[in-house]
């Protein structure tokens, strides 16, 4: 019998005759068309085509089958709890996992109505990382993951645990304190085919600064012409803008190709459910028939980390998304915060310029999301910790959620005091 895990000779194997298939394809035409992670027609099979479908918990797929039974006299003496309905299954709460991939990809978007998505609830964002990596690290014919230069700090730990080797693209130049976006298309022009390549939908953390939407489409156009599997962390939708459907752009126009992709999605955030740890992974996939398979092999993945996921959180969120009332008070309550923010930053710049304090601060109105970078290095930021009593990391990212009118001033002083003494 297959046992659903090829061995390492023969992942290389399939690997490099893919490769070699890749290579051909590409030489016979210079369009994303022959690329195997884009979807159209005439493309290349699923990168996920070989995966098999895996059988069902033997405990936890008790239930799944007990929910299938339409029979009225069906009894579950499967799995050990007092009530059954106390645990969810492996995938976590079907509705949450259905509005999730909704919520990013768009209620009418062509991949769901097809069947081609497969979502799970995972343990907030990082869980949907690290899931989402390591389902690759066990499937997919590439190891290597691109994160940006920087990032969030916890991705290449996530990533290299899951057993991923993680190498940088780079994203920000600190001397225009833009995006470095020459940089970053040769970076990603120069890795290997088939490469994982993580990308922060909106709101890139800590830098605050995104492509724009004609970058965005460049970029689309060279991780599919060669072929590079896009994995997008989205910790921050509705943050960005204050708008949930612009802060999805950079997804939906990935998937609006046709081709494969990876989203981590998090509302720790945008619904402020931190310590309910509730987040989604989805995988866009060529058909519905390689979706499920997928999903199958997400549930070996989840079943020895942590079984299946908690209740209350992905209730919450449910409730939200498909009650029309609560959805738009929700979209209300998350402008009012983006504007918050955009707010904070104007009142920072003013008082950095009414204190003629040196530099161009213009990154701090410019920035976008949750995060200014500000600039300052480690030294300016250990000063203005002792000296003001005020904290943030050591890279010189500041929230600007965390800052109001009442502290815009003391922020303001301390900023001042550490680029005028400390250099
Ligand atoms: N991805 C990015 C880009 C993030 O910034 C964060 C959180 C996550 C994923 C994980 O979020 P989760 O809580 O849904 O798992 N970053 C925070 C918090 C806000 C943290 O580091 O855990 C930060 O301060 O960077």
């Amino acid at each position: 019998m297959h046992s659903g895990v090829a061995s390492p000779a023969d992942r290389r194997l399939s690997a490099l005759i893919r490769h070699l298939e890749g290579a051909s394809n590409a030489m016979d035409s210079d369009t994303i068309t022959a690329s195997p992670t884009s979807g159209f027609p005439g493309a290349r099979n699923s990168v996920f085509e070989h995966v098999v479908r895996a059988p069902e918990d033997p405990i936890l797929g008790v239930t799944v089958a007990y929910n299938k039974d339409s029979s009225p006299l069906k009894l579950n003496l499967g799995v050990g709890a007092y009530r059954t309905e106390e645990y969810l299954p492996i995938v976590g709460l079907a509705d949450f996992n259905k509005l999730s991939a909704k919520l990013i990809l768009g209620a009418d978007s062509p991949a769901i109505q097809e069947n081609r998505v497969t979502t799970v609830q995972c343990l907030s964002g990082t869980g949907s990382l690290r899931v989402g990596g390591e389902f690759l690290a066990r499937h997919y014919h590439q190891r290597t993951i691109y994160i940006p230069l920087p990032t969030w700090g916890n991705h290449p730990k996530v990533f290299t645990i899951a057993g991923l080797s993680v190498k940088t693209y780079c994203y920000y130049d600190p001397v225009t304190r833009g995006l470095n976006f020459q940089g970053l298309l040769e970076d990603l022009g120069s890795a290997p085919s088939g490469a994982i390549v993580l990308l922060h939908a909106c709101a890139h953390n800590p830098t605050g600064v995104d492509p724009t939407p004609q970058q965005w489409e460049q970029i689309r156009q060279l991780i599919r012409s060669k072929a590079l599997l896009p994995f997008f962390d989205s910790a921050y939708q509705g943050f960005a803008s204050g708008n949930l459907d612009a802060d999805a752009h950079s997804v939906r126009l990935f998937v609006a190709d046709g081709g494969e992709c990876f989203v981590a999605q998090s509302y720790a955030k945008n619904m402020g459910l931190y310590g309910e740890r509730v987040g989604a992974l989805s995988i866009v996939c060529k058909s519905a028939d390689v979706a499920s398979r997928v999903e199958s092999q997400l549930k070996l993945v989840i079943r020895p980390m942590y079984s299946n996921p908690p209740i209350h959180g992905a209730s919450i969120v449910a409730t939200i998304l498909k009650d029309r009332n609560m959805f738009q008070e929700w979209t209300i309550e998350l402008k009012a915060m983006a504007d918050r923010i955009i707010n904070m930053r104007q009142q920072l710049f003013d008082a950095l310029r009414t204190r003629g304090t040196p530099g161009d601060w213009s990154h701090i109105i410019k920035q976008i999301g949750m995060f200014t970078f500000t600039g300052l290095n480690s030294e300016q930021v250990a000063f203005i910790t002792k000296e003001y009593h005020i904290y943030m990391t050591s890279d010189g990212r500041i929230s600007m959620a965390g800052l109001s009118s009442r502290t815009v001033p003391h922020l303001a002083d301390a900023i001042h005091a550490a680029v005028t003494r400390v250099v």
